[in-house]
């Protein structure tokens, strides 16, 4: 059995990314020994009183600031037990967009350090001198990093090998990967007069695996039609797409608006 992939979080809140830790796939990935998730608190880096993290903004204005000595010292030891290599990642409301492609890249890094500031916001010698890059997981406005870090690890732990159990969903996840997911129903067959498409009674698995595509296709276009142009299809699944998008076209002018 192959290492553990290693992640670092210095975080102010260590119990916030521990108890996400415990549940589902990402649970599942670090009893098996797939992911390794360990904290590094700035408060331990500190060396007054009062254990001071944070100071006022130069500058002057509301809020506080994240101080870099500690939140640098944190990040140096958490480091230290990552192999070479790793890539440190500063938790940012000004870093690039997550995204699909990246949590790919950092799965394939030899370790991930994250960085989850609080306040409003960490002093900018720690972008500077401390991590490899900034990463915001969307343009709304979070309490800190914690939630981010997060979401980055889950990402991630489901692209680890075994992390799912059952390796079918990545595989046909790549088939549709950058489309939106088709409508799914499980029993009753009917609920408060809403039925189930009679096609996925039909057994015809031909016809369903049309039928989803299909529904992927619509909600895409008519949901996130930006998705369309990057999404990453497999030859079969980009021809049918483009034979939807051209019907879907041909019958535009009798459709109208009415769709
Ligand atoms: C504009 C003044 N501040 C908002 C009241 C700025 C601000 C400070 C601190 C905004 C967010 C935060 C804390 N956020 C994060 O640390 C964060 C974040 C986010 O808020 N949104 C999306 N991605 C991320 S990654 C880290």
């Amino acid at each position: 059995m192959s290492a553990p992939f290693r992640v670092e979080v210095v975080t102010l809140f260590p119990r916030m990314i521990a108890g996400a830790l415990e549940f589902g796939i990402l649970g599942r990935a670090v009893s098996r020994g797939l992911l390794s998730v360990a904290t590094e608190d700035p408060r331990a880096h500190t060396s007054d009183v009062h254990r001071t993290v944070d100071d006022r903004p130069y500058g002057g204005g509301p809020g506080m600031v994240m101080k870099v000595e500690p939140l640098l010292a944190a990040i140096r030891a958490a480091q230290a037990r990552l192999p070479p290599g790793s890539v440190r990642v500063l938790m940012s409301a000004q870093g690039e967009p997550f995204s699909q492609a990246l949590a790919r890249q950092f799965a394939q890094a030899p370790g991930l350090l994250l960085v989850a500031g609080r306040y409003e916001g960490v002093d900018e010698r720690v972008a500077q001198l401390g991590v490899d890059r900034e990463v915001s997981v969307g343009d709304y406005v979070l309490s800190g990093g914690e939630l981010p870090a997060l979401t980055v690890i889950d990402a991630l732990a489901r692209l680890l090998p075994g992390a799912l159990g059952d390796e079918r969903s990545n595989v046909e996840d790549s088939f549709t990967e950058g489309l939106l997911d088709w409508p799914h129903y499980t029993r009753p067959e009917v609920f408060e007069g809403s039925s189930v498409p009679p096609v996925l009674l039909s057994g015809d698995h031909a016809q369903i695996r049309r039928w989803r595509l299909a529904q992927a296709f619509t909600r895409t276009v008519e949901r996130r039609p930006e998705l369309l142009a990057k999404a990453r299809l497999a030859p079969e699944t980009r021809r049918a797409l483009d034979e939807f998008l051209a019907a879907r076209a041909a019958g535009e002018e009798d459709r109208g608006d009415s769709r």
